[in-house]
């Protein structure tokens, strides 16, 4: 056997770890980490090492389907780009354009977002272009632009290394991201750096933790609030420094008047000399890097926490500088591309809004189209289509890369949306998944490492993750179906491409002058190096490791924005028919809705079934066992788990991984989603994943 060694990125997290993949005679032999890539050198976690046996899994899609008579039965390209492409034609003349909508994930190449835009925004007329980065970077990437005017991550891996404090919030990196966990521990143990961690679970992450706040669920918007109390009452803000690079000053200590640690620590439930204790590390640290994710976007809070953590390393005078910084990092590979590229219903390409006139009169003389066919008014987030399946206003749904069925809060209520729609388009690389068993037609796709195309990751590093090998029978890269029904729904000329390369010299054009300026950079450069972080505007240009170094920040006065939030409790209460929090998070061994690492032998035995976490004096209150069946129950449905009884999680609050849906008989649960509650951040539209009342019993039946 030779082995031939091919350089790409990751398809899982965000972090972008460098890899190296061995292919012979046409088959994925070995997967590595890349030896002195900037990101991961050499590093490599579960869920790449583990994944050679994904190429050949059972289930892999290799064959058009169409459904005729209630069964889905295989057809040719030609049928299955002919009926979408009339069946879309006709829903739009019949309903309008904004009765068609396109979901998708976040794992999808920077490629295949600028097309689903560019179909959808530009050629159809409609804005219902989302993807899962609604349900996990929405929250972040709109903190950002209250906080500083723009979605741009500012700081840089680099300062993982700088830093002296590492405040984590709402974010599992040990599990979720541990490439970064490693060079954290790594960190902590070299410099001697002190590590926050706020968590209302023990996680894997908090072994590290010098100070762990364990508040209770949803309260971080008071901790925040305390801590900034804290460090202004005991003189660690230097107040001039502040108001030269941020405005609201004054309106955020009128407000932290009202949140002394006292005050906080009955919200939260963290006693009250840990969260001064807290301050003061804070206070105390010359560079203080921060890192937050599901813990705070998936909430109804989710942008003001978001606000409310920019204000302590504003106050600090913690960004922008090496080892200072709010680090970002985002769950999925292309996370960033997809903000970037207008992957949301209120974006356009090149960090644009919709909503914003001279946005729109930019992208339509890129396009060389009228003004008037870009939409003014965002389109409808994702929990907004579903919501419009049930009404009849929407009757399209395309999922592309993603798995709505399993993945968006209260699955009986999504069920009965998906199944209101017209037409079903399941764009995947396996059938059945929870999703794709209820197309009304199923499109093959070729996946990582069988496609060509572009990731940025969290630290606006952009890489080329090409093509390797062939992708089984049929099955075609998704720019390529993208292209294909444009074509055939008569947009030839706007879509004449023939290969992703032709699609990336479009698209980085409609990106110059912007901060995400990807003209420096060319297949090519990518092909030969790491590379680039963004901006990168020119071939010469090395790149941007970290942003807003200058205290410019793209706002009216060119200062940062301090905004003073009030804690307000989520969403739902906790009441004697339902007594408990559940809070749902990650596992080693999957990703999301596991349709690829279930079907990973070594994955799935490792984890082959979903638990519930319980504190061991709920447990015997509720007469529960390690090992029982538990059934976990909310006014939306009932799911069930194996009980692990551990004092990991608080009284009152339960734990459960998100990643067991059911694809043949998803009602039949393990699901979390079943129970969760649909209600979102009216300012993200991001679902609250993290805070729903439920309660629990021992199931005689399994
Ligand atoms: N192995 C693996 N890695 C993954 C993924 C995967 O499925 N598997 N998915 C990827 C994706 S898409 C994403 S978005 C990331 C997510 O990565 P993370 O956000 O790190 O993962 P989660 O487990 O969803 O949630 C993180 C933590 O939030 C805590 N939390 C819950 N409620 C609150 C709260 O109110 N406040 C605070 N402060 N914390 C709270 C939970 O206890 C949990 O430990 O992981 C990425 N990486
Ligand atoms: N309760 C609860 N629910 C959650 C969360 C939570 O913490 N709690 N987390 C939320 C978050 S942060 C996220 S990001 C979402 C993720 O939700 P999804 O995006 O639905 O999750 P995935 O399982 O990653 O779905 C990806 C799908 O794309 C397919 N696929 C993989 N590669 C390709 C490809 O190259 N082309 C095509 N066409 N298909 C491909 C896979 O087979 C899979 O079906 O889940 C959200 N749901
Ligand atoms: S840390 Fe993330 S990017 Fe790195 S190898 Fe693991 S899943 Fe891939
Ligand atoms: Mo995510």
């Amino acid at each position: 056997m030779t082995i031939q060694w091919h350089k790409t990125t990751c398809p899982y997290c965000g972090f972008g770890c460098g890899l190296m993949v061995g292919a012979d005679k046409g088959k994925i032999i070995e997967i590595k980490g890349m030896e002195g890539h900037p990101v991961n050198n050499g590093m490599i976690c579960t869920l790449p090492a583990n994944s050679v046996p994904m190429f050949t899994a059972e289930g892999r899609l290799a064959k058009p389907m169409i459904r005729r008579n209630g069964k889905l039965s295989p057809v040719t390209w030609e049928e299955a780009i002919s009926h979408i492409a009339a069946q879309l034609k006709k829903i739009i003349e019949t309903h309008g354009p904004g009765a068609v909508a396109i979901h998708s994930g976040a794992t999808c190449m920077t490629e295949e977002y600028y097309l689903m835009n560019k179909l959808m925004k530009a050629s159809i007329g409609s804005n219902n272009v989302e993807s899962s980065t609604r349900l996990c970077m929405a929250s972040s990437a709109m903190g950002f632009v209250s906080t500083i005017g723009a979605d741009a991550p500012p700081a840089c891996y680099d300062d993982i290394e700088m830093a002296d404090l590492f405040f984590i919030a709402g974010n599992n990196m040990a599990v979720s991201v541990p490439a970064l966990f490693m060079r954290v521990a790594q960190a902590k143990e070299k410099n001697g750096a002190k590590v926050i961690v706020v968590d209302p679970r023990r996680s894997e992450t908090s072994a590290i933790a010098d100070i762990h706040l364990q508040i209770r669920p949803g309260t971080d918007v008071a901790l925040n609030n305390a801590l900034a109390h804290v460090l202004l009452r005991e003189g660690f803000v230097n107040e001039e420094k502040v108001e030269e690079y941020a405005s609201g000053l004054a309106d955020l200590k009128e407000l932290l008047k009202m949140y002394p640690p006292s005050k906080a620590s009955e919200i939260t439930g963290c006693p009250e000399q840990l969260i001064i204790d807290a301050a003061r590390t804070i206070g105390r640290s010359k560079a203080m890097l921060t890192f937050w994710f599901q813990g705070y976007n998936h909430s109804t809070q989710a942008v003001f926490k978001n606000n409310s953590l920019h204000n302590l390393w504003l106050l600090t005078n913690n960004f922008c500088r090496p080892g200072a910084g709010p680090l970002s990092i985002t769950g999925e590979c292309n996370a960033l591309g997809c903000r970037w590229i207008g992957g949301l219903s209120h974006l356009l390409p090149g960090m644009r809004m919709v909503a914003n006139p001279q946005h729109r009169q930019e992208v339509a003389d890129f396009w060389g189209i009228s003004i008037d066919k870009l939409q003014p008014i965002p389109g409808r987030s994702v929990i907004d289509m579903i919501k419009g399946l049930h009404t009849g206003d929407v009757r399209a749904f395309w999922s592309i890369t993603t798995n709505p069925a399993a993945s968006l809060p209260n699955t009986k209520w999504i069920l009965e949306g998906l199944m209101k729609a017209e037409l079903l388009i399941v764009q995947d690389i396996f059938h059945p998944t929870e999703t794709s068993n209820l197309a009304t037609v199923v499109l093959p796709a070729a996946q990582w490492c069988e496609k060509t195309g572009t990731f940025v990751s969290s630290e606006r590093r952009i890489e080329l993750a090409e093509k390797i090998i062939d992708p089984p029978g049929e099955a075609k890269p998704d720019c390529e179906i993208l292209w294909l029904i444009a074509r055939a729904m008569g947009f030839e000329r706007q879509f004449p491409y023939s290969s992703p390369e032709e699609v990336f010299e479009e698209l980085k054009k409609i990106t110059k002058g912007r901060l995400c300026d990807m003209n420096g950079v060319t297949y090519e450069r990518l092909r030969k190096k790491v590379g680039p972080q963004l901006p990168c505007p020119e071939a010469n240009h090395p790149g941007t490791p970290r942003l807003f170094t200058n205290r410019n920040f793209p706002r009216a006065d060119g200062r940062a924005a301090l905004l003073p939030r009030e804690y307000s409790a989520s969403k739902e209460t906790i009441d004697k028919e339902y007594p408990f929090v559940l809070i749902t998070g990650r596992q080693q061994w999957h990703f999301n809705t596991r349709t690829r690492t279930g079907r990973i032998p070594k994955l799935h035995q490792n984890a082959p079934d979903n638990f519930v976490e319980i504190h061991p004096h709920d447990a015997a209150n509720f007469n529960i066992n390690a090992g029982d069946t538990v059934e976990v129950a909310s006014s939306r449905g009932m799911t069930k788990g194996i009980a692990h009884i551990s004092d990991r999680v608080l009284r009152g609050t339960v734990y459960m991984p998100i990643h067991y849906g059911n694809a043949i008989n998803i009602e039949d649960g393990r699901l979390a989603n079943l129970v969760i509650n649909n209600v979102y951040d009216i300012h993200s539209k991001q679902p609250e994943y993290k805070f729903s009342a439920v309660t629990i019993k021992k199931s005689y039946s399994c």
